[in-house]
């Protein structure tokens, strides 16, 4: 903390899931937070993104939960305010019946996510854990395939810096959009266009990102193992393929097998011409180095690891990895230099995959799951598999919600608990893509009778001890600043080049120190090498029949951060807006911003129709979370990704594996 004229300035990183991770500095007058801006330190662009607006009025929202409420019936509407010692007492009470009904504590399930990755927020694992055994999920709807997937090739998970992109001749940018969903990135590939480099952008949707690019390759979603399959064919013909046998494992084989297969369903499985692949295949012979960037949006897909793994053997083969301005770059897992002690992970957690959470909930029997926490999750408007989801719902005795706004998930709840933002608490957060760690102190107290994940836990954790003594081993004596120190061991002070957490008060600190990975041609892997996949004989690709005609794409928005968009309810339309080609719609008797009914097998949703022309004509797209009554997911039946297992324990999910009808309604 410093002091600017009259104002008191803080550090921050927003703990949101996002690529960026932008360190942040508050400026509070008189108590009250009034400015935010990005900081300039460890090469972050010092600018904030659009949702700044929205970050600062989340924490004096008219709409924002100040108090714990109990809801008379659940979705009625009635709720009650109530203490926190109520509150917590009913929480406690139902634990231990439930503990002694069923001699078991796996009845008690916690589904936590994406709303806040901070250390610190962990806390509500450990609560879990120091019950005994319970139900938690593992697996992540964000990258499990990808992660898997560049596990498998090169051993870890490591992102080159993004600066990196400077020293490209060539972009890709790979079924990711960052002109919406890594903004800062932006200005790094702006300036990499001005030295010279050509910026390709392949995705089914014309997107913001692909206007900025010097090219544009439309395909068919799902089609990007085939694609890539025709461009190894075409280098491996010009003898443009090279590598090195000491440290690459497969290479002939893939390069074998690419060769034998037929062109033409490869073409129709990319829906693209052989003229426009000849082109990309000369962009990469090329142009030395090129960068790829793929997203999680490529691999939301069922054949969504074998993609990465095969973008991964292309760069490798064209000789991209290992050098300035090449590689492959999709999600770093520095953060695991941290112990998470603060989760007293144990053997005996009862995991189901977060992916197929809705049918879990109805396959476990031995004992049942009757009570269900959600932290950092809006399960009923993020999930897949909904219509598991709520008709299961009745079964559970206590749904308790820990959140900001009341969420679709918190209107079906028994209790909600109010929890502070990262300006009301002290934490540390890293990235999945930038390499750094960063802290969030307190700028201002909590706000009306807020509380942190944390404290929550201690709450819980004391009552529970009052009530039947030894039943939970959480540490609730522990200030914020001690459990802080347990995370920060010397091997992690060491890895990010500080010596005590506190030094994060100047400032984030790196986990990675090198620009790039694999520069001295030596794999994580145990063997040292690259590994390259093996090329199955056809490839799976999920396509749109007749009774469900059109793709559901429904990537991430841009003004808000997955289902987090309650503080800006009043701008949204209350159905989703989704997006057909004119000509498509007129088929189907639909008219511009008329309402529509959109269904599958999985049930239907009423949306809002917008003609936009630059849509192929089978895809239809709405943004995930950009209405007021959201419910896209509805349609989501949850069918899993080929990899994830091995990272995550849990397969990924193939979020645009949707296929829908739509009528006016
Ligand atoms: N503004 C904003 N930023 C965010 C988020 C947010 O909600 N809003 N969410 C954060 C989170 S949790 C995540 S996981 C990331 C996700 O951010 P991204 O990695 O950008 O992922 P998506 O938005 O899912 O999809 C990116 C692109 O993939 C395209 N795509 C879909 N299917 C295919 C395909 O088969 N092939 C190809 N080549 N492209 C395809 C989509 O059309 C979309 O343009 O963003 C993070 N950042
Ligand atoms: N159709 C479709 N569905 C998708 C996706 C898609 O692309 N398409 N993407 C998927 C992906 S990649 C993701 S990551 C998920 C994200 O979905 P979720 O995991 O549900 O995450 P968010 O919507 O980011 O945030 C959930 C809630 O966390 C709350 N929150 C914020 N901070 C805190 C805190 O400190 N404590 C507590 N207790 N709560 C807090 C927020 O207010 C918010 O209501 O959605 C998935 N769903
Ligand atoms: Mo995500």
């Amino acid at each position: 903390m410093f002091f600017h004229g009259n104002c008191q300035v803080t550090r921050h990183i927003c703990p949101r899931n996002c690529y960026d991770s932008c360190p942040i500095l508050a400026y509070t007058r008189g108590g009250k937070l009034e400015y935010i801006t990005g900081d300039k330190k460890e090469g972050a662009s010092g600018r904030l993104c659009s949702k700044r607006e929205e970050i600062l009025a989340t924490v004096y929202h008219p709409q924002r939960l100040l108090y714990p409420q109990r809801q008379l019936r659940r979705g009625s509407g009635q709720w009650q305010q109530i203490s926190w010692n109520e509150a917590i007492d009913i929480i406690a009470r139902k634990i231990l019946e439930l503990k002694e009904r069923y001699h078991s504590t796996l009845p008690l399930c916690l589904n936590k996510y994406s709303g806040n990755f901070s250390l610190l927020h962990y806390a509500a694992e450990g609560m879990f854990n120091s019950l005994g055994p319970t139900t938690q999920t593992t697996g992540t709807p964000c990258f499990s395939s990808g992660l898997d997937a560049q596990r498998l090739d090169f051993g870890a998970n490591v992102t080159a810096d993004i600066r990196q992109m400077l020293e490209a001749r060539l972009i890709i940018l790979w079924g990711i959009n960052p002109a919406w969903t890594s903004v800062h990135t932006m200005p790094i590939i702006y300036a990499a266009q001005e030295r010279g480099a050509k910026v390709v952008v392949i995705d089914p949707v014309y997107t913001e990102t692909a206007r900025k690019a010097d090219y544009y390759i439309e395909l068919r979603p799902g089609g990007d193992a085939a694609l890539t399959v025709l461009l190894l064919q075409k280098l491996a013909k010009t003898q443009k393929l090279s590598y090195n046998p000491d440290q690459t494992t497969g290479a002939a084989e893939l390069i074998d097998a690419a060769l034998q297969m037929p062109a033409a369903p490869l073409l129709k499985a990319v829906g693209q011409t052989d003229e426009a692949i000849s082109f990309l295949a000369g962009l990469l012979a090329e142009n030395h180095p090129t960068h790829i960037w793929c997203g999680f949006g490529l691999q939301r897909h069922i054949q969504g690891g074998l993609t990465i793994r095969l973008i991964d053997a292309l760069s490798l083969l064209t000789g991209n990895i290992g050098i300035p301005g090449g590689g492959v770059n999709f999600a770093d897992k520095g953060m695991d230099i941290f112990p998470f002690h603060i989760m007293q992970k144990r053997q005996d957690t009862r995991f189901v995959n977060i992916n197929n959470f809705a049918q879990s909930l109805q396959d476990l029997t031995d004992p049942p799951i009757k009570f269900l926490w959600i932290a950092c999750r809006d399960l009923l408007r993020q999930d897949v598999g909904l219509k598991d989801l709520l008709q299961f719902w009745s079964q559970l005795e206590l749904v308790v919600v820990a959140d900001k706004f009341l969420t679709h998930s918190a209107q079906m709840a028994d209790i909600v608990l109010p929890v502070t933002t990262e300006f009301e608490e002290l934490d540390v957060y890293g990235s999945y893509f930038r390499h750094w760690v960063g802290l969030n102190e307190p700028a201002i107290p909590p706000q009306g009778e807020a509380k942190s994940d944390l404290e929550i836990a201690r709450l819980l954790t004391r009552r529970l001890n009052e009530l039947a003594p030894g039943t939970s081993t959480f540490p609730a004596h522990r200030r914020d600043e001690e459990f802080l120190a347990a995370e920060f061991t010397p091997a992690v002070c060491q890895a990010l080049h500080i010596k005590k957490w506190q030094d994060l008060y100047q400032g984030p600190a790196r986990f990675r120190h090198q620009a790039y990975p694999w520069q001295d041609g030596r794999f994580a892997t145990a063997d040292g090498r690259f590994h390259c996949c093996t090329l199955p004989k056809d490839f799976p690709q999920m396509l749109p029949t007749k009774e469900y005609p059109f793709h559901f794409l429904t990537p991430h928005a841009q003004e808000h951060i997955n289902g987090q968009s309650y503080h800006q309810h009043h701008l949204m339309s209350e159905y989703p807006l989704v997006y057909i080609h004119p000509d498509a719609a007129r088929k189907h008797q639909l008219q511009d911003l008329h309402p529509a009914v959109v269904w599958n097998e999985q049930g239907q949703i009423t949306v809002s129709v917008r003609f936009r022309t630059d849509l192929a004509p089978d895809i239809i797209l709405s943004m995930q979370g950009a209405s007021q009554k959201g419910g896209l997911n509805v349609l989501n039946s949850g069918v899993p990704t080929d990899l994830g297992l091995l990272t995550t324990s849990a397969s990924g999910v193939a979020f645009y594996d949707v296929f829908v009808n739509i009528a006016p309604k």
